[in-house]
């Protein structure tokens, strides 16, 4: 057998059937093996960054890895940028890249480059196979480290050459270690007398929560995130999400007050200063753009940080105790300790400190829904010389009136997102996705992927107007492979997100009566996302007016392919100066 059909049959033995990519000349010997090879199937992208995101998705709503193709170095320059989102999630993406040759790595003729540099800082691992008798060794090793907590994308060269030779090692599933440790019992008790004394407890939590739920890839739902509940439960600690893209703690639970800031770490510092005790759950810290540079906890208050990763903790700040294991594990050890620790007295502390919380949260969701109107009242907008009625919130209220309760969301909405999580709540890894890393243009093609991993849950991709443009052809790619995931974009005709950042920006610096930058605005020309839905063999329609609401929603969720609502929102839109304020 040649290497070009045993890498395919490598792959196939750790159960990866599915390969997300986009073809070139220097990978034609493999494709064409493909061809012989039914059991992989092949999903066509039309650009490697939405290889790369569709296949996020799909690892991500399995917990598994997944495989993605890419042409050579334009290839890989075009995979870049959602590598490094796929890196700092850590999805396990296994990237086969095609090369030429190694007998041509001297020449530096068309396509050439140094590949393995340029994968190098968005990858756990790069390289490129050298020799033919140690091709099935290197991509077992790739698949390996890519599935290895902190799970990760890696990068494998497969020069052409190297392929066309005959294969002498034998196919066997790669090893994926164990990463079932468990803290000592006499640390676990250490920390006993830090919680009990706590009066203020504060967990963060980030995806390596969700992708070490289970001691293995592939069951973190059937695990879920129970242990992490019942522990802040039993101590009365609000809960936040901080460098999370993954559902890490159930988002319609009372003690879960949302995300930290993804974008001043002056946002996120009240958060944590008035705690005395915070525990650190599988992130980093902190995941603003604009972090905070001194010390993020008030003086005095106890730091315990539990990660897989050890390069998370004390990574920017100060760590009193910390545990390199499964986050689960170590909240299962712990709460074994705790439970016959707590006295009545401390449980009656924190049940009044959820209590608090709980009325924290309530005020949180009546703000959501003021300001996403639910209820719609008024007209606030033209488009398209029609009144618009509504904001995002009614939409989605309807919405999740009607779906499924097996739904799948990957939300991508961005200004647009808390009636989501509102209403469309992710309750176990796996369940809600959103973009990591600041990355744009995940929402729809990372639909896709979790549509192919759970063909028989209704799965809906939100997206930005904006975002959805980075990668809009993916819908095709839903098309042509009958993947019936559901698509949503919110057509605000702005980036809104910039327009909400730099109103920050000019109030820091006292800044005033300064119009949006034109750059930010998407109004002119219009964009028609159901007429692009259509020319790519996607049906859709466009809905502005509440009245149309309910009728599109069932229309989408009984229709038998992929299908996506253009829901036109008011915005700042402001046409006229466009051209006007660039000089032009
Ligand atoms: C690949 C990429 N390019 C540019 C940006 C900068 N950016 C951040 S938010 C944003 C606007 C997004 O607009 P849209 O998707 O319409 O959502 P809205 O803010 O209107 O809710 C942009 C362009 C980014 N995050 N990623
Ligand atoms: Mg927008």
């Amino acid at each position: 057998m040649k290497g070009h059909e045993a890498i395919i049959r490598q792959f196939l033995a750790n159960g990866i059937d599915h390969m997300f990519g986009n073809p070139g000349t220097v990978e034609q010997g493999f494709l064409d093996a493909l061809e012989d090879v039914p059991e992989m199937h092949y999903i066509l992208t039309l650009q490697e960054s939405i290889a790369v995101l569709c296949a996020d998705g799909y690892a991500r709503a399995r917990f598994n890895p997944a495989l993605v193709q890419i042409h050579s170095s334009p290839g890989l320059g075009n995979a870049i940028g959602n590598l490094y989102q796929a890196f700092k999630g850590q999805s396990p993406l296994v990237v086969i890249g095609g090369d030429a040759g190694i007998q041509y790595q001297a020449m530096d003729a068309q396509m050439a480059a140094d590949l393995v540099a340029m994968a190098e800082p968005v990858t756990k691992w790069s390289a490129m196979v050298q020799h033919p008798s140690s091709l099935l060794r290197m991509v077992r090793r790739a698949i390996k480290i890519a599935c290895t907590p902190p799970c990760g994308p890696v990068y494998l060269c497969l020069p052409q050459d190297i392929l066309d030779a005959e294969v002498s090692e034998e196919i066997f599933p790669a090893h994926i270690p164990s990463f079932d440790t468990r803290p000592s019992e006499d640390k676990l008790a250490s920390l006993i007398p830090l919680i009990t004394g706590a009066q203020n407890p504060v967990f963060l939590v980030g995806d390596g929560v969700a992708w070490t739920a289970s001691a293995g890839l592939g069951n973190a739902e059937s695990i879920g995130l129970a242990p992490l509940v019942q522990l802040a439960e039993l101590v009365g600690a609000k809960v936040y999400e901080a460098d999370g893209g993954e559902t890490n703690f159930p988002e319609n639970h009372p003690l879960y007050c949302g995300s930290t800031g993804h974008m001043f770490g002056a946002a996120s510092l009240p958060l944590i200063q008035d705690a005395d005790l915070v525990m650190v759950f599988g992130c980093y810290l902190m995941p603003e753009v604009f972090p905070h540079l001194g010390d993020i906890f008030a003086p005095g208050t106890s730091v315990v940080h539990v990660d897989s990763n050890p390069g998370n903790i004390a990574k920017n700040h100060r760590v009193d105790v910390s545990f390199v294991c499964r986050p689960m594990a170590f909240v299962e050890a712990l709460l074994s300790q705790l439970s016959s620790a707590l006295s009545t007295s401390y449980k009656l502390e924190s049940d009044q400190r959820t209590q608090a919380v709980i009325q924290h949260s309530q005020s949180f969701a009546h703000s959501v829904i003021a300001s996403y109107e639910p209820t719609p009242s008024r007209p606030s907008d033209q488009y398209d010389d029609k009144s618009i009625y509504m904001k995002s919130g009614f939409f989605i209220r309807m919405l999740a009136d009607h779906i499924p309760d097996d739904y799948v969301i990957f939300d991508e909405a961005l200004t647009n997102s808390p009636p989501i999580s509102e209403f469309l709540p992710g309750l176990y890894p796996g369940q809600k996705m959103m973009t990591r890393g600041g990355s744009l243009g995940t929402g729809f093609p990372g639909a896709i992927g979790a549509k192919l991993a759970h063909p028989d849950k209704t799965v809906i991709g939100f997206s930005g107007d904006g975002g959805s443009m980075y990668t809009i052809q993916s819908l095709w790619t839903a098309a042509r492979h009958g993947v019936a995931a559901k698509f949503v974009v919110c057509q605000n005709r702005s980036y809104r997100l910039l327009q909400a950042n730099i109103s920050q920006f000019w109030k820091e610096r006292g800044i005033s009566g300064r119009q949006f930058p034109t750059s930010f605005d998407l109004s002119y020309p219009q964009i028609s996302f159901d007429t692009i839905a259509h020319s790519f063999g996607v049906a859709g329609e466009r809905v502005w007016n509440p009245d149309q609401v309910v009728p599109a929603i069932e229309r989408m969720l009984t229709h038998s392919g992929p299908y996506l609502i253009n829901l036109v929102l008011e915005g700042d839109v402001h046409p006229e100066l466009v051209g006007v304020h660039c000089g032009q």
